[in-house]
Order: C-alpha cells, then sequence, then structure tokens
C-alpha cells in the first residue's frame, strides 16, 4: 500500500526532492536545437516562475490555471511552478479551439492561463471572462519568462495537503460535454510509485520520449511525473510524428518510448527505419488504444523489443494494467498493476466467470472525481471505477480488450466523442442530420466516419464531403474531423425515432 505524509506537494517531491537525491548537475530536459537543461536550471525556472504566480499575478493555492501550449521544456516548467505555488494545472491539448477552451475554462472556474505564446489566438478568442493570460516564449514586455528572469532562483514550496487537487485533466464523454477529472497531489506521485515503478523500472540514465502530449495525462506522467521520479531525463519534442521519433530515438539515445499502437505501426512501415540506430531503446510503450498481437509481434521481430502494452484513462490519471518483459502476452494488456485491482463485471456490479466479456471494473490508489458532473455515478459503481472498456479476464488472470462500450470513438490515441462531431456537422447550413461512429481501421486501431443527410439542393459529391470536413475543422480540434463522410437519404431509426447506431457501425450501412 502507498503512504504518503499529510503535507505534501508533488512539484517539490517531484523536483526538489530529485535535486536533493540525484545532484543538480545531472540532465533533466533535451530539446531539439537547445542546450541540455540540467536539474539546478530547471529548478531556478520553476521557482522563478512559481514567484510570478504568487507574487505577481496574486495565485493562491487552489486556483486554477490553464496550460496551453505545445510540449516544450518552458510548457512542462510551468506545470511544476503551478504545482510548487499550490495552484491546480488544468490541462489542455494544443488542438483544442475557441469553444472548447471556453467550455472548459467554465466547468474549471479558470482564473489564469499561462500560454506559449504561439498559441494565444485561440485562447483569446474564447473571450472567458476574468481569464487572465499571461504569454510565455514571446517577445512580449508583460512574456512570463521575462518577468520571471528578474526573480531569484529559489522558491519554497507551498505546503499543501495530500488531498489537495493538483490537477484537472479533461476528458470528452460520449455526450461531448468535456469533464474535469480532478487528481490529488498524491494521486500524482502514485502513478509514479506503481505503474513507473514496478513496470517501467527506470534509472536516472534513462531518456524519455514520446508522442503524447502534456494535454493528455498519457503524456504527462510518461515525459514529467515518471523521468522526473526517477531522476531521469526527457527528450520533449513538439513534433513527434512517427518519423521524427525514429530520429529522435537514434540521436537522443531515447531508452523509453511512450507512444501509441498507431506510431508503432507506422515506425515499423517508415522506409528509412532501418537506416536509425535504436539499439538505445530498452522500454518501449503502448497506450491509448489497444495494441493488436500482430503489432506487438512485428515490432518484437523489427527490434527485438517486447511492447509494453497497457491501458490507462485520464479518469485514473495513467496505466492500471499492464506486463513488462518476460511477463508479457501479446494480444492482452496484461495483469492490474501492483497496487491496482480488476475484475469483470456485468450491468448490476456483479463478477463474471473467466472467459466471459463484461465491463473493466477497477480500483487502486487513484479514484476518478468528475468535477461537478452527475456522470460521476456511472463512472463509479459500488467502489469501483467502470472505465467503459470491454473486457474479458483469461483464466490466467491476463485481461483482454473486447471493445469500448459506449459510443467514444478512439482513433490513434485520441478520443473522439461522435455526439460532439454530430453537434458540430449540425451546425452547417447545409446538414439535415449527421451520425458519426467508428469505423474499424487497420492503422488507427478507428476512424471517425460521418453519416449525413444533406437539405435539398446541397452537393453530396466530394466537395460537398470535404466542405463538411473542413468546417469541423474550425469548429474543432482537427483530430476530431471524420476522416470519412457518406451522404444517405436518411439515417437508420427504430419506429420511435431513435437512431440505430449498431447498423452505422457495421460495413455497408442501410
Ligand atoms: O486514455 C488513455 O488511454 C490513457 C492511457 C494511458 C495513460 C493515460 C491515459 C489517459
Amino acid at each position: 500500500e502507498l503512504r504518503y505524509p499529510d503535507t505534501l506537494n508533488c512539484g517539490a517531491e517531484l523536483l526538489d526532492a530529485t535535486v536533493e537525491r540525484f545532484g543538480a548537475d545531472r540532465p533533466a530536459f533535451h530539446c531539439p536545437g537547445q542546450p541540455i537543461w540540467n536539474y539546478g536550471e530547471l529548478k531556478a525556472t520553476v521557482d522563478r516562475i512559481a514567484h510570478v504566480l504568487t507574487d505577481d499575478l496574486g495565485l493562491v493555492p487552489g486556483n486554477r490555471v490553464l496550460l496551453r501550449g505545445p510540449t516544450t521544456p518552458h510548457l512542462a516548467a510551468c506545470w511544476l511552478a503551478v504545482m510548487k505555488a499550490g495552484g491546480v494545472a488544468v490541462t489542455v491539448l494544443a488542438q483544442a479551439r475557441a469553444g472548447e477552451l471556453a467550455t472548459m475554462c467554465d466547468i474549471a472556474r479558470v482564473r489564469h492561463a499561462l500560454c506559449d505564446a504561439r498559441s494565444l489566438d485561440d485562447l483569446v478568442k474564447a473571450e472567458v471572462p476574468g481569464l487572465r493570460i499571461v504569454p510565455f516564449g514571446g517577445d512580449g514586455p508583460d512574456d512570463l519568462l521575462r518577468r520571471a528572469a528578474t526573480k531569484p532562483p529559489a522558491y519554497e514550496a507551498v505546503r499543501t495537503s495530500a488531498d489537495d487537487v493538483a490537477l484537472i485533466a479533461f476528458t470528452s464523454g460520449t455526450t461531448g460535454r468535456p469533464k474535469g477529472c480532478m487528481h490529488f497531489h498524491r494521486d500524482v506521485l502514485a502513478i509514479a510509485d506503481t505503474f513507473s515503478r514496478h513496470v517501467l523500472r527506470p534509472t536516472p540514465e534513462d531518456v524519455f520520449a514520446g508522442s503524447p502530449p502534456l494535454g493528455f495525462t498519457f503524456g504527462l506522467g510518461g515525459l514529467v511525473i515518471f523521468p522526473l521520479r526517477a531522476g531521469a531525463s526527457t527528450l520533449l519534442l513538439e513534433q513527434a510524428g512517427p518519423a521524427r521519433l525514429l530520429a529522435a530515438v537514434a540521436e537522443h539515445r531515447v531508452s523509453v518510448l511512450f507512444t501509441a499502437p498507431t506510431a508503432y505501426r507506422a515506425m515499423l512501415a517508415d522506409p528509412a527505419r532501418s537506416s536509425y540506430d535504436l539499439t538505445s531503446l530498452r522500454r518501449c510503450v503502448s497506450a491509448g488504444e489497444n495494441l493488436p498481437a500482430a503489432t506487438w509481434h512485428a515490432w518484437h521481430e523489427a527490434t527485438g523489443l517486447r511492447v509494453i502494452n497497457g491501458i490507462g484513462a485520464t479518469e485514473l490519471l495513467h496505466i492500471f494494467i499492464s506486463a513488462a518483459d518476460g511477463a508479457v502476452r501479446p494480444g492482452t494488456t496484461g495483469v492490474p498493476v501492483p497496487g491496482w485491482q480488476a475484475r469483470v463485471v456485468d450491468e448490476t456490479g456483479s463478477g463474471l466467470p473467466d472467459g466471459e466479456p463484461g465491463l473493466l471494473a477497477v480500483r487502486g490508489p487513484v479514484g476518478c472525481r468528475y468535477l461537478a458532473d452527475p456522470r460521476q455515478s456511472e463512472y463509479v459503481r459500488h467502489g469501483w471505477n467502470i472505465t467503459g472498456d470491454t473486457y474479458v479476464r483469461e483464466p490466467d488472470g491476463y485481461f483482454r480488450y473486447v471493445a469500448r462500450a459506449d459510443d467514444m470513438i478512439i482513433s490513434a490515441g485520441y478520443n473522439i466523442a461522435g455526439p460532439e462531431v454530430e453537434d458540430a456537422l449540425l451546425r452547417h447550413p447545409d446538414v439535415a442530420e449527421a451520425a458519426v461512429v467508428g469505423r474499424p481501421d487497420a492503422s488507427r486501431g478507428q476512424i471517425a466516419v460521418a453519416y449525413v443527410v444533406l437539405r435539398a439542393g446541397a452537393r453530396g459529391d466530394d466537395r460537398g464531403a470535404a466542405a463538411l470536413r473542413e468546417f469541423v475543422k474550425a469548429e474543432l480540434a482537427p483530430y476530431k474531423c471524420p476522416r470519412e463522410v457518406v451522404f444517405l437519404d436518411a439515417l437508420p431509426r427504430t419506429a420511435t425515432g431513435k437512431l440505430q447506431r449498431f447498423r452505422l457501425r457495421a460495413p455497408g450501412p442501410a
């Protein structure tokens, strides 16, 4: 069982305690085109930013601070500074558009935003009442880093309690309205002290890298929390597509890689792959969507490495079922991470026999706490977190993924709520009806396909489809844009008018 002191600040634990344990001279952050940041430099930057937050911006413990920008050392430093100052970091994906940002700021009652100067447009457009936006990395007179440079390089972390909220991470619901998941200071350390400590087992010599952004807890854990807890270093990449990852692994001697199955498949298919030296890799983590056995075997054959599959959730912060090394069984997700329990249950919460598919139920050191959202009681039932995935527990105790139990489309590791995309499509003047469902896809796991009924006189051809896709991209983060638009005369419905999604999911819809 994990035990933490009542007074606990995860920022101080990840940074100050690590500096004390391993020394200030060890590398912390690598970033292409920049000198390496060592732990001493990182701590000074974080502490200076924390001074700006409290001394200049009037941040008091518990205030919510939106963090927005591409994956950079300064974004990570801002996150640590918010932790040390006792604020609550509200992490969002860099692709979030104005309307989405406005909703999240409203739900989380965000007071301040620290925003990469290159990502200001949509945040400004969101017109959040009372929001103080402070850019960083630009050349304005009020730039956060310019202010920070005038501050002392030491800051004593606020004495937060282990159960104070440290971050709010957003996840899309099937209804499309995002849910803010609150996590405590102790939760941040718990994911490092369970999955990372027992499955990854990092050393201070490790160099972490990967594709998930810091606005996704998969990335925040894998690229900031885990390396810092271990005194290791991390390569922070703004562009982390599969080709870039391959080059970065070779160039920076990356040893621990975090990405999604789609990226493993794309790296395998990259004709330049064999020209890169990937021998520094010792850990390859896959999560965000199901890892098929074929992808596992192909990566193993190409690199000799046994991918560590895992299932995580924003609600539970990080990975709770996984396996490494000789314990890996390709085609399964693995077994509960030490500290976690898992079972397969029916709709009433009763346990199902091994081999029978049902709802995955888990519990452990981190729990789901939606911010003011009635869907809390759907996710947490009888003390168990019901993740929305259908799983089978094999007789040997391994958990095998079957499908999503709800309408969420998981495409290349991104969660896309069909109804949210439908809402966007329905805002287009040509669209009479829309239904968005997931279709299995060899490369991305699933793709979002939009079935659209047009208004009379509108173009039901390729140009019409392209126009609708452009429209959605302007309304929502581009990863939510349907990859295919199919025009129908009518959507399949029951006699009472309910949409029959299952008929759209099957190939060749009526
Ligand atoms: O949502 C997920 O799939 C996930 C996976 C790993 C770690 C964290 C998350 C949210």
